[in-house]
């Protein structure tokens, strides 16, 4: 059972599955794709993901992409420790929660990215303000959703997986942690407790 990840650093994406990986305690060999040099837009490596996007994971000839696909194969070819509830409804719960996280909120998360990427003194402060906000509004929903939980579907799951690479940037970005979002911000600092978080900062 060999696994490769073909990854890059820094990669929020390849993160979460890197983050599975040392959770379930396994190893794998990497294969650095540069994105600076679009390595994942070669022939060879779209033969592999035809999205031209990493993470790949390949394990005995067995190609898998997109991040949260290969995590929830992790959880069911290497069950110990479960990382999902058995419960169906808590399990559909988690796939919402990680659409909203990543997909709804990514117009004021992606546009906030952009001006970070930018040098400091090219930076538009108002805009990127407006932006946190605008994220911290739509992240309401999230923080009701942790309730008083310690991870969002009670246990840890690949749902905190799946979401923290994603909050750990807005942190780097700004718009956390935030007094308006008291759980979310204890969340993210439980879950920087973990070696396998650690392992990714
Ligand atoms: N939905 C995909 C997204 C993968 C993705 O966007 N990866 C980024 C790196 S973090 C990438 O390869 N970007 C290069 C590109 O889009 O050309 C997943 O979860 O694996």
């Amino acid at each position: 059972m060999a696994i490769t990840l073909y990854h890059d650093t820094p990669s929020s994406n390849c993160d979460r599955t890197k983050i599975a990986l040392a959770e379930k305690g396994l190893k794998w060999d990497g294969v650095r794709v540069r994105l600076t040099n679009k390595e994942q837009k070669k022939l060879e490596f779209l033969k592999l993901n035809p999205y031209g996007k990493i993470p790949v994971l390949i394990e005995d000839g067995n190609v898998l992409f997109e991040s949260c696909i290969i995590n929830e194969y992790l959880d069911e070819k290497y069950p110990d420790p479960p990382l999902m509830p058995k419960d169906p409804y808590l399990r559909r719960r988690g796939r919402v929660l990680v659409d909203y996280a990543l997909n709804f909120v990514h117009e004021p998360y992606w546009d906030l990215r952009g001006e970070m990427l930018k040098p400091a003194d090219k930076r538009n402060g108002a805009l990127m303000e407006d932006k946190r906000r605008g994220l911290r509004d739509l992240l309401q929903y999230v923080e009701a959703a942790l309730d008083d939980k310690p991870y969002f579907l009670g246990d840890f799951s690949l749902t905190d997986i799946a979401v923290v690479p994603r909050f750990l940037r807005m942190e780097t970005y700004g718009a956390l942690p935030a007094p308006s979002l008291p759980r979310l911000n204890a969340w993210l600092a439980r879950m920087k407790e973990r070696p396998s978080v650690q392992a990714i900062l």
